[in-house]
């Protein structure tokens, strides 16, 4: 097989470069190594910054996301017992919205199978060969027989545990990496959310988030330990340690309802620099990960490929390589600001049990100060609901 640009990984940001590609005229071959109704179920990301949803709107993709997603002018951060509202749309005059990443990958996986270019499914044993020639190569096991894509480029779209960023050499990317003191246990709820907009709340026993998927399902998530199995967490408990982290302010009651999933989630920052090599680019989570505080990942995961495939298209159409040569300045300006925001939100909200009595003091007074000043609401805001495209 041959194809223009071989894409790893059916991902957002797989996903979103194959449409991208193809929109420019474009071909390319997307492999994936588990099956189409695992991508389709896979309950990850919910929150889609406005520079994301426009993407998929001006492309074609946005028919259901319009019809069904969840636009939040504000959310809520709760400390002391107390809510606040920040006002996106006062602050900076944008949005976000909650469309979860499955009905994402859905509408593209339909999208492409519609205009008949290809995904490989479950395919197995991935690997990369001449990455730094002019005809870097993937192959693959698919139906027990060993197969071989040739391509100009490939594009390295398979998440943090992808075979794409470990096959660069070692001495050829340097990784920036902390990992947090703390995980989350996310839950899936058949209840109505709490509030119309997510609720962050800071508690001195630790970080509670009510998010939502739909009118009737709820998403919640409580900061718990990093080491900790889901066996561990009944469903008494998970609500004893949500009422409690979230009580408070008049009329306040926690929407309740049957538990139907539940995942642990570790946090974790990390990049790496470059996001390429020869010719494999990496992109989204493969190339570097932030904690999901500021619901940054699916959001980064489409900046780059948006990156990316201008930057082919740059290449086939004008015959320019200077873009694939900016790709990784230009998408890691992006990156290091959400990774410094996602941080930010990190340190600000969850509980650290080595930070003491000062430490507390200190964050509870920088919550004051963005939920009473608006320059201090504006930088939250502005950072919240995606940094402008024109920065690139
Ligand atoms: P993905 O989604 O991991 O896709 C990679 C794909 O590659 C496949 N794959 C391979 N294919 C072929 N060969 C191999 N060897 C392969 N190895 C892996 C995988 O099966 C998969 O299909 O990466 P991508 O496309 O970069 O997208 C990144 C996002 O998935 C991720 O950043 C977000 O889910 C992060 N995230 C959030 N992001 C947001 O923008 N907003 C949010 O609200 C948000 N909330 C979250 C989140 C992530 C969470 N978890 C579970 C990590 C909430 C949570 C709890
Ligand atoms: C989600 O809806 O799953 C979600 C929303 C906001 C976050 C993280 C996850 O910060």
């Amino acid at each position: 097989m041959r194809t223009q640009v071989g894409i790893v990984g059916a991902g957002p940001a797989g996903l979103v470069l194959a449409h991208l590609l193809h929109l420019a005229g474009i071909d390319s071959i997307v492999v994936e190594n588990r099956s189409r109704s695992y991508i389709e179920q896979r309950l990850r990301a919910g929150l889609l910054e406005q520079g994301s949803a426009d993407l998929l709107i001006e492309t074609g993709l946005g028919e259901r996301l319009q019809r069904e997603c969840m636009l939040h002018d504000g959310l809520f951060i709760k400390f002391k017992g107390e809510l606040h509202r920040l006002d996106f749309r006062a602050l900076v005059g944008k949005s976000v919205m909650i469309y979860g990443q499955q009905e994402i990958v859905k509408d593209l996986v339909a999208a492409r199978l519609g205009y008949g270019a290809p995904i490989l499914f479950e395919v197995g044993d991935v690997a990369l060969h001449d990455l730094g020639g002019p005809h870097p190569r993937i192959a693959f096991t698919q139906n027990g027989e060993r197969r071989e894509i040739q391509c100009d480029f490939i594009a390295g779209c398979d998440g943090f545990h992808g075979i794409s960023r470990p096959s660069i050499p070692a001495d050829r990317i340097t990784v920036f990496e902390r990992i947090y003191p703390f995980a989350w246990l996310g839950v899936l709820v058949e209840a109505p959310p709490t509030r119309d907009e997510l609720v962050y709340t800071h508690h001195e026993r630790g970080f509670a988030l009510l998010t939502m998927r739909t009118p009737r399902l709820s998403r919640l998530y409580l900061q718990c330990a990093p080491d900790e199995a889901e066996t561990n967490w009944p469903d008494d408990r998970i609500w004893e340690k949500l009422r409690l982290r979230t009580a408070g302010g008049e009329g306040w009651q926690l929407s309740e309802g049957p538990i139907v999933q539940k995942g642990i989630t570790e946090m974790r920052s990390f990049a790496v620099e470059p996001m390429h090599y020869g010719r494999l680019f990496l992109a989204g989570d493969a190339a570097h990960i932030v904690p999901p505080t500021g619901a940054k990942g699916m959001n980064l995961a489409i900046a780059d490929v948006r990156v990316l495939a201008r930057a082919l298209t740059a290449f086939y159409k004008e015959g320019r390589e200077d873009a694939l040569a900016g790709y990784s300045r230009v998408c890691l300006r992006r990156v290091w600001k959400v990774q410094r925001f996602s941080w930010w939100m990190t340190q600000l909200l969850h509980r650290f049990d080595d930070d003491n009595a000062f430490d507390r003091r200190r964050q509870l007074a920088e919550i004051d100060y963005i939920t009473s000043s608006r320059a201090g609401a504006m930088t939250w805001a502005e950072n919240y609901v995606g940094l402008p495209m024109e920065w690139e």
